[in-house]
């Protein structure tokens, strides 16, 4: 990875730190521009009361100096304000005589959760020893580090929003229809407007009264969101390695995402089931799109036409549903991905478990917790895929500063530009 990042901090515990190494010299930053990630990923209907209590924002540590980004590791801070509440539960040290602290014991793990399998492998007596790290609170730092790649991409016109798609079983696009029909830009500036960050507003009512119903019943819902990313160049990530392939690094990194248990890339399991025909996306464009009137052929005679600033490099694709990514390599058509969440573990109508003290039957423990956290996991994923795609684009442009990146940006894109000016008379051709 040539973008890196990590994050720290557990749920409950003094606050989340996150560590991000790579980014170029430059970049000019703010802590409005990640705080105001931060707070997208706070909203959305059917949230708990930790998101009355937190105002996630950040505070630098490091790697930025007046305004701009120094190319050193940007290191930032995010304060639990809950920690206030759990000081004690959640003391570093321990006490005298041992022990004493451990109120709020979780012996009774959360089918779904990490609880179980995470005390049986870490050789833990608490539950809580797991569920604090396991926490989708940890995304807070995700974010955080995302909204810096987000402003790395924006330097090169990429464009990432998100919107949901369905929650509950409730499908949230049906006014959109094909999804060939385009969708609004900047997508974010539509989907923020709902609060559950859908498209079809008509279908909110119905969503809100399902996330209604369920908290009622003490149970949770899960849902899918779409992530698009607009702008990306073409020839981002690999076909040549598996590892370098642009698709298994975004389905990776997503599949990270706490309660995530499927990626799509495009059209996704729906092309399994269509012939090729009815897939693959035609390719138009080329000589006349780069050149226009064809000027400039002539072995390797400089071009006649001005070079191309097209990052799709003269050819576009009436369909996308490759998703923009063929054989593991951006193809310059937005980057689209759907990202599916189960329903969130902690159900205040327990399920049945066992209890790790007596090794009896019992009922799961039931922390405060959302009932739905889909329009968050969106925000979530759109930071993802700015991470993976920032590391890409260093990957390829490389740069210690911004302005090196973009020199190296321009020239590979005024390449692909006159492309036919320099091809057309090879041998064979
Ligand atoms: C979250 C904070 C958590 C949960 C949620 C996500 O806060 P608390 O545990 O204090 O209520 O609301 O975490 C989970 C769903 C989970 O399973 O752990 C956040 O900041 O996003």
């Amino acid at each position: 990875m040539t973008l890196r990042f990590t994050t720290a901090g557990e749920s409950h515990g003094k606050a989340l730190v996150t560590i991000v190494e790579g980014l170029p010299a430059g970049l000019p930053v703010t802590a409005e521009w990640v705080d105001r990630e931060l707070a997208r990923r706070m909203q959305g209907y059917g949230r708990g009361a930790r998101m009355k209590i937190e105002r996630d924002r950040i505070e630098w540590l490091s790697g930025v100096r007046a305004g701009e980004t120094l190319g050193s590791p940007v290191a930032m801070l995010i304060p639990n304000r809950d920690w206030a509440n759990w000081e004690d539960v959640m003391a570093y040290e321990n006490s005298d005589p041992p022990g004493e602290l451990r109120r709020r014991r979780v012996t009774r793990p959360r089918p779904g959760h990490a609880d179980l399998a995470g005390v049986l492998k870490y050789d833990r007596l608490d539950g809580r020893d797991i569920l604090e790290r396991a926490s989708a609170r940890e995304t807070t730092a995700r974010v955080a580090a995302g909204a810096l790649a987000k402003r790395l991409l924006a330097e090169f016109g990429v464009e990432i929003g998100s919107h949901v798609v369905s929650l509950g079983g409730i499908r949230a696009d049906t006014a959109r229809g094909s999804r060939s029909e385009p969708l609004p830009g900047p997508l974010n500036e539509a989907s923020d407007r709902s609060e559950l960050r859908v498209l079809d507003g008509s279908m909110e009512a119905e969503i809100i009264r399902r996330i209604d119903a369920a908290k009622k019943a003490g149970d949770t819902l899960g849902g899918e969101a779409e992530v698009v990313a607009r702008g990306v160049v073409v020839g981002l990530g690999s076909h040549v390695s598996w590892d370098r392939k642009l698709d298994g690094r975004l389905a990776g990194m997503l599949m990270s995402i706490p309660a995530v248990k499927g990626v799509e890339i495009g059209m996704g399991f729906e092309a399994a089931r269509r012939p090729g025909s009815a897939v693959h996306d035609p390719i138009e464009g080329g000589e006349a799109g780069m050149l226009g009137s064809g000027e400039g052929r002539g072995g390797l005679r400089p071009p006649l036409a001005p070079a191309s600033t097209d990052p799709r490099g003269g050819f576009r694709r009436p369909t996308n549903n490759a998703g923009g990514l063929e054989g593991g390599i951006t193809t310059g058509e937005p980057v689209v991905v759907k990202v599916a969440m189960k329903p969130i573990a902690t159900l205040m109508s327990p399920l049945p478990t066992v209890d790790l003290r007596s090794g009896q039957p019992a009922k799961a423990v039931s922390e405060r917790s959302d009932v739905t956290a889909v329009p968050a996991m969106g925000v979530i994923a759109e930071a993802l895929v700015a991470l993976v795609l920032a590391d890409a684009m260093l990957e390829k442009f490389g740069g210690d500063s911004l302005p090196e990146m973009r020199r190296n940006y321009d020239g590979y894109v005024a390449a692909l530009g006159s492309r036919w000016a320099t091809t057309s008379d090879v041998p064979g051709s």
